[in-house]
This record gives structure tokens, C-alpha cells and sequence, in this order.
């Protein structure tokens, strides 16, 4: 199976990678996490990117917060899917990453996800993966079906508690 690439611009950004790791885990797909920034590692990261196809990557998920240009900068130098995750800091509570991710100019996407959606971002890491994986394709079934079960076990139960 290709490995899913995590990039994150920041280690105070690790709580909300460690959404997404926690997730891929209960799949068992592979990833690689590396902290590389646009603004203070732009080599590093550019060369991630230009290198994943080759490394064996399939997907590349990027987090960074304030002035987000991560997940823009790692999609300019593959074709890759790149998922975007903005993450929320201080002062305009990850508005400001949101808008840096999202807007990305025609010809460079990126698939951006809510802002601190580590989670949301492996389950759509895992979906792309999914195109040309069955098994990985019946995990996420199977994910469906008991997250709707757990739904309907609190309807059953909700007017119990009111
Ligand atoms: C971004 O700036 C990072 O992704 C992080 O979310 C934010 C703050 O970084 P630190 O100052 O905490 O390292 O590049």
C-alpha cells in the first residue's frame, strides 16, 4: 500500500497530527510524519515534495497554522493530492490558516479540511488510497456502518436521560 506523507509546519501543531496518525492506525495504513515549514525549512519541504511519488507516498496531508502557506507550497512541487489542514492559533483562532489553505489558485489544489481536522484529514487520505484498495475500501465500510450504529445507540437511549 502507498504511505500517507504528514507534514506539519510547527511541533506545536502534533496534537492535532496525532488525530490523524491515531486514525490511520485503526486502518493500518502506513505514514511518515516530518516537521517542515514553508517559511523556516522551505528546502526541506519543497524536496519532500518533489521526492514523495518517488518515495512511495500516494497522498501528502500538511498542517500549519497563522499564515498557512504549507499546504500550497508542498502542492506547487507535486501532483500528489495534497489535503490541507488549517490550524487554529491564538489571535484569529485558525481563520487566518483557513483562508491560507483554501484559497488556492487554479492549476495548485489543495483538499482542505476543517480548521484542526486531523481526523477528517486521514479518513480522506484513506478514501483516495481506497480508489485502488479493496480492503482498505470494506475497512471504511465497516468504519461507517459502526459510527452510524454508535449514532443510533444514543438516539435509543436519549429520551432516558432527559
Ligand atoms: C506555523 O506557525 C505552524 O504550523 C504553527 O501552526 C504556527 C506557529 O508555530 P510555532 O511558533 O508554534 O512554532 O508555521
Amino acid at each position: 500500500m502507498k504511505k500517507v506523507g504528514i507534514i506539519m509546519g510547527s511541533d506545536s501543531d502534533l496534537p492535532i497530527i496525532r488525530k490523524a496518525t491515531d486514525m490511520l492506525k485503526t486502518l493500518d495504513i502506513p505514514f511518515e510524519v516530518h516537521i517542515y515549514s514553508a517559511h523556516r525549512t522551505p528546502d526541506e519541504a519543497r524536496d519532500f515534495a518533489r521526492g514523495a511519488r518517488a518515495n512511495g507516498f500516494g497522498v501528502l496531508i500538511a498542517a500549519a497554522g497563522m499564515a498557512a502557506h504549507l499546504a500550497g507550497a508542498i502542492a506547487a512541487n507535486t501532483t500528489l493530492p495534497v489535503i490541507g489542514i488549517p490550524c487554529s492559533s491564538q489571535n484569529l483562532e485558525g481563520m487566518d490558516a483557513l483562508l491560507a489553505t483554501v484559497q488556492m489558485p487554479t492549476g495548485i489544489p489543495v483538499a482542505t479540511v476543517a480548521i484542526n481536522g486531523g481526523g477528517n484529514a486521514a479518513l480522506l487520505a484513506a478514501q483516495i488510497l481506497a480508489v485502488e484498495d479493496a480492503d482498505l475500501a470494506k475497512k471504511l465500510d465497516d468504519k461507517r456502518a459502526a459510527d452510524a450504529a454508535a449514532v443510533l445507540a444514543k438516539d435509543a437511549s436519549v429520551m432516558d436521560n432527559l
